[in-house]
C-alpha cells in the first residue's frame, strides 16, 4: 500500500514519541500491514517481528480470535463508565486475570497503560498505609535504571538519566536501590547471574537512613527490560522481599513487560517463584492491540479500603477508560488465544534454543555481553568512542534494510520476539543479526 503524502512535510504534524523525529522523517520506515511473526513495509518489504512491536504482541499479529472479538464488541457496547456502573465483561477479565497470577493476587485495577499502572501502584501503596493508620509511610523506593513509563511518579521511581534528567524535581521522598549489573563477574551469563544477590542488602541501608516507619513501597521490575535487558541475579528477588516484609514495606513487582508469558510462565512472580503485594501490567494483556494496563494486588492491599460508609467512594482514582468495553473484550480474546495455544508454555520451551541462539553471537565483532531469559535477549555492543548509542542505531538500521526488527537501547540491542515464534525464525533473527554485526562499522 503506498502512503498518501510524499513530502517530508506531510510527516511534520506527528511528533513521534520516543524517535529521533528529523532522522525519521529524512528517511521513514513505514509498517502499513502484520502478521503472525511479520509486518508488512510501505515498500512491500515483509520484516520478521523481533520486538513483538514494543513487548506487547505476545500472540502475534493480527490473531483472528483478538480481531474478533473487537469487532464484535464494538458493535454492541462500545463504551460504558466504570465509576458506579459495571458491564460483565470487565469484570469477567479480571476473574481471568486473577485465574493465572500468583497465588495471593485477587484483585484488579484497570488502567490504560503500563505508565499509568505505576501511579496506580504508587498511589494504592501510599494510600494502603494510610488507611491503615501509617501514614507517615510516603516513600518510595525505586532502582538505579529501572523503567516504569513516561509519568512524573514513574520517572521519580525510576532511574534512566535521559528520562529523568531534563524534567525538572520530580515526586519528592523518592530513593534508589543500586541496580544489578556487574559485567565483570556476570558478562554472558545464560540467563540469571550467580553474582549480585547482596545487592538486596543496600534496601536495609535505605531503610536505615531514612526510618522504616517512612517507606511506603518499594518498586523494581523484576527482570529490567528497557534499559537493556538486566536480570535479577540468583537470589536477589528472595532477599528483598526477605527485607521488605521485615519492615512492613509493599513490593511492587513492575510486569509490565515480563506479564504474559514473556519468561515461559504467566509473570515474573512465578517464574522467579516471589510474589510481591502489587503487580503492574499493559502490554501484553491485550496483544497490544488495544490499550490497557491492570494493576494487581492481594487481599490484604484491598481489604484496607474496603471500609466506611458503604455510600462512600473508596478510593478516589481511575480513568475515563478503565476496564473500557473494547479493551476489555480484547484482553479476554487475547487471554483465550495464550491459553489455546499453549503460548506460555511454548516460550519456556522455546528459550533453551532461544538461549544458544543468541549465545551464539559471543566472539562476534563489537559484542561485550549476552544476556537471556526466557524470549528475551539483548546483545550489548562496545559503543564508539565518543558516540554513545551511535553503533547500536546503525545496527538497529542495517537490521532494518536487512529484514529484522530489533529494538536498541543506548549500544543495547534488545530483542523480544512473539512467543508464536518457530526456530526458523531465531535462526533468520540471529543469523542477519551477525551478518549486521560482521559489517558495522
Ligand atoms: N513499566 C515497564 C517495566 C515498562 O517496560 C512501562 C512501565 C510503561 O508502559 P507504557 O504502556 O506506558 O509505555 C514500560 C514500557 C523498549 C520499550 O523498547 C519499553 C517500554 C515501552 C516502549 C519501548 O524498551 N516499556
Amino acid at each position: 500500500m503506498a502512503l498518501d503524502r510524499k513530502t517530508p512535510n506531510d510527516l511534520n504534524a506527528f511528533w513521534m514519541p520516543f524517535t529521533a523525529n528529523r532522522q525519521f522523517k529524512k528517511s521513514p520506515r513505514m509498517f502499513v500491514a502484520a502478521k503472525d511473526m511479520h509486518y508488512t513495509t510501505s515498500d512491500g518489504r515483509q520484516v520478521l517481528d523481533g520486538t513483538a512491536g514494543l513487548w506487547c504482541c505476545n500472540a502475534g499479529h493480527c490473531r483472528p480470535k483478538i480481531t474478533e472479538a473487537i469487532q464484535k464488541q464494538a458493535a454492541e457496547l462500545d463504551y460504558a463508565p466504570a465509576f458506579q456502573m459495571g458491564h460483565p465483561i470487565a469484570f469477567e477479565l479480571a476473574n481471568r486475570l486473577i485465574d493465572i497470577a500468583p497465588e495471593g493476587m485477587e484483585h484488579v485495577f484497570y488502567t490504560n497503560s503500563g505508565s499509568e499502572s505505576v501511579e496506580t501502584a504508587l498511589k494504592l501503596a501510599i494510600a494502603y498505609h494510610r488507611a491503615r493508620g501509617d501514614g507517615a509511610r510516603t516513600r518510595l523506593i525505586g532502582r538505579e535504571r529501572g523503567y516504569h513509563g513516561v509519568n512524573f511518579g514513574g520517572i521519580s521511581v525510576g532511574g534512566i538519566v535521559t528520562n529523568r534528567k531534563v524534567f525538572g524535581p520530580m515526586l519528592a521522598g523518592v530513593d534508589h536501590l543500586p541496580h544489578t549489573h556487574l559485567p565483570a563477574q556476570n558478562a554472558f551469563s545464560k540467563g540469571q547471574p550467580e553474582h549480585g544477590a547482596h545487592l538486596a542488602d543496600d534496601l536495609e541501608r535505605i531503610v536505615a537512613l531514612h526510618g522504616a516507619e517512612t517507606i511506603a513501597a518499594v518498586i523494581v521490575e523484576p527482570m529490567a527490560g528497557s534499559t537493556g535487558v538486566l536480570l535479577p541475579p540468583k537470589g536477589y528477588l528472595q532477599k528483598l522481599r526477605e527485607i521488605t516484609k521485615k519492615h512492613g514495606i509493599l513490593l511492587i513487582f513492575d510486569e509490565v513487560i515480563t506479564g504474559f508469558g514473556r519468561l515461559g510462565s504467566a509473570f515474573a512472580g512465578q517464574h522467579y517463584g516471589v510474589t510481591p503485594d502489587l503487580m503492574t501490567t499493559a502490554k501484553g494483556l491485550t496483544n497490544g492491540v488495544i490499550p490497557m494496563g491492570a494493576v494487581m494486588c492481594t487481599k490484604d492491599v484491598h481489604d484496607a479500603f474496603m471500609n466506611g460508609p458503604e455510600h462512600m467512594i473508596e478510593l478516589f482514582h481511575g480513568y475515563t477508560y478503565s476496564g473500557n468495553p473494547i479493551a476489555s473484550a480484547a484482553g479476554i480474546a487475547t487471554l483465550d488465544t495464550y491459553r489455546e495455544e499453549g503460548l506460555f508454555e511454548r516460550a519456556a520451551e522455546m528459550a533453551p534454543y532461544w538461549q544458544e541462539a543468541l549465545h551464539s553471537l559471543k566472539g562476534t565483532r563489537h559484542v561485550i555481553d549476552i544476556r537471556n531469559e526466557g524470549l528475551i535477549g539483548a546483545v550489548e555492543l562496545e559503543p564508539i568512542a565518543g558516540e554513545p548509542t551511535k553503533r547500536a542505531f546503525s545496527a538497529f538500521l542495517k537490521a532494518y534494510e536487512k529484514g529484522i526488527l530489533i529494538r536498541t537501547t543506548g549500544d543495547i540491542i534488545a530483542m523480544s520476539p512473539p512467543l508464536i515464534i518457530e526456530k526458523e525464525h531465531i535462526d533468520q533473527l540471529i543469523g542477519t543479526l551477525k551478518e549486521v554485526l560482521d559489517t558495522l562499522d
